[in-house]
């Protein structure tokens, strides 16, 4: 083309120079296409204002509906065409909106304009969860999705991750078996948000390379306590491109500013029935309080030149590079602060691809990425009904769109000018190239160098499936280790044929760990080998043994902001406890809510009164982080009467949390028989229990209580 006048040649770089992104451009962008039907008329969508909304048109009020009834057609036939297909995976989700705010030091690696020193790019982040369909739970054992558009100056960008930093499956060939192995069964549909079943296991003992997600998904990473309490992955491994041209390896990092803190499974299981949109809903309602979710994005970065200095490859999807050999460099921080209007028109609507990348940030030869760009675009199409889906507002860039794609279904853009095609001299070339460098903005692939033969199969450098399943394992705490011997417990027994079982137990667990296989084995009743089966190239080698930033422990936050407290209470309490403790508890950042019998208003001890937040079984005890006990000998007389009133602490008790109570309120703790141990304070007053309370809150849960919950009734 480059002595064509009307091609790239003719031009010297972008022509969309006074672009400028801030942390309003998408909710602005947004704003043209939003409908509030405040004080308007109700009207056809051919714009005639509807008299009559209830009755449709009749020969006689008791005769038959005419076909001429239009307003009546065009209601019906709107709503049976409501429904898009779900996603084929991560069906269930919720999102917000949020704003990415690059640090100084990101420039330094990219020159993307999301990562310029103190850029603001607005995001959108839809969190979601794998198997279940979009009306399944929140909490269920699962890998969770955490995928973030970011609409920068340059186009959007999607960083599409999970909140587990490895994958299943290292070729993307696989992926359509991986996911009818997972997904409910085809006979029966039979189980739902779950992998308690035996087409799973029978796909994964098969697949050695799934060894070590298996594990993690086995683990209490499964059931995040909150969005804002998960840590994100980008998983592959990218390139990053800084603006001399030079190219590094990056693995992306989401760390919540919050620290990772899960649910227990018990828990997780109680509140699928106890509230199973948990998780979006606590996102909404914090949100909305103004109680913002923050991550820091960072990257672990390895020059090109160390590519291959790891005992994995890092082309593997099922490896992470350990924290201890490469740290995390903090690029910037993301802040999700609004909630969508409507959840069909952004969070259902919205179309993720990992092929969306903008210059300064590239893909790598990961079989998994690369089988991952060619899959997005393709089921967005039949999801969204063509290409046109990226017209639609929540998927389009803040940047202006010009380009000669034209056409098919829905199309919004009417396009001026009369050619359509490119070199052209008729609309004067436009519109034209941006010549791929960095000073003019177009895109440009890293100059990798491909030398290879044309094979189909796999590097002996992904052969190793089992050594950092081992790094995993071996770097849990014992609680952490005695969680993921039940899960597996638990999910084998639901598996019905006993070859699945035994090939679990046999031939895959003992190669991570064989005390781990025996625990397993023991529960089972099938006998686990003493050595490790796996040849030496499955089983790796690691240089490193333990990676203790893989434990949750690790990231335990300290402090209790955005914990949600119940604060137990009936007619009789001590009212100037209560605002004691609510007000030492909005000090910390955390919440107290008002937890009593019924929703009347709670008469206190001094004939002040007292709106509750909820009834005891309204917010129980597993959709707290802890239990506060007000004080005032009546209001603990009506609660030990109640069999909801000692369930509370009992149920908060078995699931390691923390309880507190203040004067009287110990009463209740003797008539529900909780075990008093660290993690159950009494005291006259307020000041007596907090400090504790609040240091016991901030290491999550009573750990130390385990081996004694155990031994007690569920
Ligand atoms: Fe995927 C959705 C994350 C491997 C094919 N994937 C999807 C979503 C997330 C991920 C978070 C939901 C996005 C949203 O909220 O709309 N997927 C991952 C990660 C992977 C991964 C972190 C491995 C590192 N995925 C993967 C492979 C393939 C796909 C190997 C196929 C080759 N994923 C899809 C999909 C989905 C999808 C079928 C379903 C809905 C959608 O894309 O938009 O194309």
């Amino acid at each position: 083309m480059a002595n064509n006048p009307y091609s790239a040649s003719n031009t010297d770089g972008p022509h969309d120079t006074d672009f400028k992104t801030s942390d309003q451009s998408k909710n602005e962008n947004l704003e043209q296409f939003r409908n509030d039907a405040e004080g308007h008329d109700l009207r056809t969508n051919n714009g005639v204002r509807i008299a009559d909304n209830h009755n449709s048109l009749k020969a006689g009020e008791r005769g038959p509906t005419l076909m001429e009834d239009f307003i009546f057609r065009e209601k019906m036939n709107h709503f049976d065409h409501e429904r898009i297909p779900e996603r084929i995976v991560h069906a269930r989700g919720a999102a917000a909106h949020g704003v990415f705010e690059a640090y100084p030091e990101a420039e330094r690696y990219s020159k993307a304009a999301v990562f310029k020193a103190g850029q603001q790019t607005p995001t959108f982040v839809r969190f979601s969860t794998v198997q279940g369909s979009r009306g399944s739970n929140d909490t269920v054992r699962d890998v969770r999705g955490f995928a973030t558009k970011f609409y920068t100056e340059e186009g959007n960008w999607d960083l599409v991750g999970n909140d587990m930093p490895i994958f299943f499956i290292q070729d993307a060939i696989k992926f359509p078996d991986f996911v009818h192995a997972v997904k409910p069964e085809p006979h029966n549909e039979i189980p739902q948000g779950q992998s308690a079943h035996d087409t799973f296991w029978d796909f994964v003992s098969l697949m050695p390379e799934s060894a070590a997600m298996v594990l993690w998904t086995m683990s209490d990473r499964a059931f995040p306590r909150s969005y804002r309490s998960m840590e994100g992955f980008g998983i592959h491994t990218f390139r990053l491109v800084d603006k001399q041209g030079k190219s590094r390896f990056v693995k992306f990092h989401w760390k919540p500013l919050a620290g990772t803190y899960s649910f227990i499974w018990d828990e997780a299981q109680l509140l699928w029935g106890r509230d199973p949109d948990f998780n979006r809903r606590e996102m909404a309602t914090d949100i909305s309080n103004g109680d913002y979710l923050e991550w820091e994005l960072g990257v672990q970065i390895i020059e090109e030149e160390d590519e291959h200095k790891f005992d994995f490859d890092i082309l593997d999807a099922t490896k992470l590079i350990p924290e201890e050999q490469v740290p995390v460099t903090p690029l910037g921080k993301m802040t999700l602060n609004r909630n969508p209007d409507n959840y069909f028109a952004e969070t259902e609507q919205v179309a993720f691809n990992p092929g969306h990348i903008v210059p300064g940030i590239d893909f790598t030869n990961d079989p998994l990425l690369q089988g991952r760009l060619f899959s997005y675009l393709d089921t967005q199409m039949l999801r969204l009904g063509g290409p046109n889906f990226k017209e639609i507002p929540i998927n389009r860039p803040v940047t202006p769109v010009h380009n000669n794609q034209r056409d098919s279904f829905h199309r919004m853009t009417i396009n001026k000018g009369q050619a359509s095609y490119e070199p052209n001299s008729i609309d004067d070339g436009w519109p034209r190239e941006t010549p791929p460098a960095a000073e003019n903005g177009g895109f440009e692939s890293v100059n990798e160098r491909i030398d290879a033969h044309k094979v189909r199969g796999r590097s002996t450098s992904f052969a190793d499936h089992y050594s950092q399943a081992t790094l995993f394992w071996n770097s849990q705490t014992d609680v952490e280790k005695e969680h993921i011997v039940q899960a597996y417990g638990f999910e084998l027994s639901k598996v019905e044929r006993p070859w699945i079982r035994e090939r679990v137990i046999q031939q895959i667990l003992p190669n991570i760990d064989l005390d781990l296989a025996r625990r397993v084995g023991e529960i089972h009743g099938i006998e686990a080998p003493t050595e490790k089966p796996a040849s030496v190239e499955e089983l790796g080698r690691s240089t490193l043994t333990e990676s203790p930033a893989l434990s949750l422990m690790a990231r335990l936050p300290g402090n209790i902001k955005y914990r949600k407290v119940a604060i137990l209470v009936a007619d009789g309490v001590d009212l100037d406890q209560v605002t004691a403790l609510q007000s030492k508890l909005k000090a910390e950042g955390a919440k107290g809510m008002i937890i009593a019998p019924t929703m009347a208003p709670v008469k206190g001890s001094n004939g002040n009164t007292l709106t509750p937040d909820a009834m005891l079984n309204g917010l129980p005890s597993v959709t707290m982080d802890a239990v506060l006990i007000a004080g005032g000998a009546q209001s603990i007389e009506t609660l030990k009467a109640s069999g909801q009133g000692r369930y509370y602490p009992q149920e908060a008790w078995k699931h390691l949390k923390v309880i507190a109570a203040v004067g009287e309120g110990k009463d209740l703790l003797e008539a529900a028989n909780i075990r008093m141990d660290e993690g159950v304070l009494t005291g006259d007053s307020v000041d007596a229990i907090f400090d504790d309370f609040k240091t016991l809150l901030g290491q999550h849960r009573v750990w130390s209580r385990n081996p004694e919950a155990n031994t007690q009734p569920a």
